[in-house]
């Protein structure tokens, strides 16, 4: 698909989007397993916590029953002490499906942990969000059930972060491991990454699934995964509590994109609360701070961006990473961060502009360390860009949200429903059938074709 050449929407007279939406179709489609989506039949075979939001925000637009059943799904598997498990285990699929699988999570050991297998971690709390765009996308009484079914797991979600979680005391939740991240291999986690004593020797007794399915040039390092073991296998064998994290957790970090997701999870339980007759005070309470701490914590004015904060080494992380751009998600953002921030996104950093022709890296381009080929080392993908998107519009900036829009479609359609992308050719990478891809690429189309308002 070539640009629009006066700027126009990507559902120009070819019928292209219509062709693109097939696309995202079928892949969807496929991805469907009983009662929920796969986000890859071969690299990731098993329920993730936030693909599936992002699933829902997509079926929403074909089967919006399947955007439920998704959720639901995923939350059967919420823990008696409100996490929401990163990944829910299929036990239809053989051992040896995914690594670390069931076995090296070993949930049924945990008290708090439910009758079917799933991981210890938590992912991004994006799932209030997508059940109100769900609902919005798609009003009727089964969804509004279905919402008054979720909303009491969706502020258990919530309330976990908020209290076991705010392990720095301050008001945002830590996250205690890269993958609770969702950017599993960013740059931001180097340095705290770099404290976590791991030798690479631990990987021999596993044995890696995602190298046999994508090269290993484009994937985490060994000495990553011994770390990525090391720090679950601490965790588990603590029961996956989180007392005491403080005094014995290796890895514990304040995420601007995590939390900036608490945040717009409130401002979604504040929109959806009188529908499910509770009372959105509190939520609107919760948001406002929230992003106060976020802006007082994360936020630094000597880069105009927003940072991790490490609390083991009681500082912010310096590299220059999309993570940082999250914040904008937030619509109570005040107007100087988000000015700051927009800037750092037009920067030649990340490239923003009304014309562009290649999404968001994932990380800093002029970076020395970036790497167009490692995941999310300098690759686009479509959740961050979509976040972003989402963040232009609800700051009235229609036209940068227009330019990246339309540089997202126009990715997928020159390369199919990649998990990832090179940032620099636009070449396909990782898994070619993508769940997320292909669900956020259904919402941005049918925004093209009727803008939804923010939150
Ligand atoms: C990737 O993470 C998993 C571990 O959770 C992996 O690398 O095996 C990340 O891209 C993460 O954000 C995503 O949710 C998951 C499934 O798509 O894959």
């Amino acid at each position: 698909m070539s640009a629009p050449p006066d700027g126009g929407a990507v559902d120009g007279p070819g019928g292209d989007a219509e062709r693109l939406r097939r696309v995202a179709v079928a892949t969807l489609e496929a991805n469907w397993e009983h009662d929920h989506t796969v986000p890859s039949r071969t690299l990731y075979p098993h329920q993730w916590s936030w693909d599936s939001a992002f699933m829902a925000i997509g079926w929403a637009h074909l089967r919006p029953e399947y955007a439920w059943r998704e959720l639901e799904s995923l939350f059967r598997a919420q823990w008696a002490d409100g996490r929401v498990p990163h990944i829910v285990f299929n036990p239809r699929l053989p051992v040896g499906a995914y690594f670390p699988g069931p076995e090296f999570w070993a949930s049924e050991r945990a008290e708090a942990a439910p009758t079917t297998a799933t991981s210890g971690l938590v992912q991004p709390p994006v799932h209030a969000l997508a059940a109100w765009l769900a609902y919005r996308r798609a009003p009727s009484d089964p969804a509004r059930a279905a919402l008054r079914r979720l909303y009491p797991r969706l502020v258990a979600q919530q309330r976990y972060l908020a209290t076991r979680r705010d392990v720095g005391g301050a008001g945002l939740a830590c996250v205690v491991h890269p993958w609770e991240s969702g950017l599993d291999n960013s740059p931001a986690w180097d340095a705290p990454m770099a404290a976590v004593a791991a030798d690479e020797a631990v990987m021999r007794a596993y044995r890696r699934h995602d190298t046999a399915h994508a090269p290993a040039a484009h994937r985490p390092t060994d000495l990553d995964y011994a770390r990525y073991v090391t720090i679950v296998a601490s965790y588990r064998d603590g029961g996956y509590r989180d007392a005491e994290l403080a005094r014995r957790h290796p890895f514990l970090v304040e995420c601007p994109l995590f939390n900036a997701a608490a945040g717009a999870a409130e401002h979604a339980l504040a929109a959806i609360a009188p529908l499910v007759d509770a009372d959105p005070g509190p939520h609107r309470d919760r948001a406002a701070r929230i992003t106060e701490a976020l802006v007082r914590r994360l936020y630094d004015p000597a880069t105009g961006t927003f940072h991790p904060r490490d609390l083991r080494a009681g500082r912010l992380v310096p590299a220059r990473t999309v993570l940082g751009l999250a914040p904008l998600i937030l619509p109570d953002l005040p107007a100087s961060q988000v000015t700051a921030v927009v800037a750092e996104a037009c920067s030649a950093r990340f490239s923003v502009a009304r014309r562009m022709s290649r999404p968001l890296p994932s990380y800093d381009r002029t970076a020395p360390d970036f790497e167009p080929l490692r995941y999310w080392r300098g690759p686009s993908w479509m959740n961050i860009n979509w976040l972003v998107r989402r963040g232009l519009l609800g700051h009235g900036r229609a036209d940068l949200a227009t330019g990246l829009g339309r540089s997202m479609a126009e990715l997928v359609a020159t390369a199919g429903c990649h998990e990832y992308f090179h940032p620099d050719t636009g070449a396909g990478l990782g898994s070619p059938a993508f769940g997320w891809t292909a669900a956020l690429l259904l919402d941005l189309l049918a925004d093209e074709r009727a803008p939804a308002p923010a939150i």
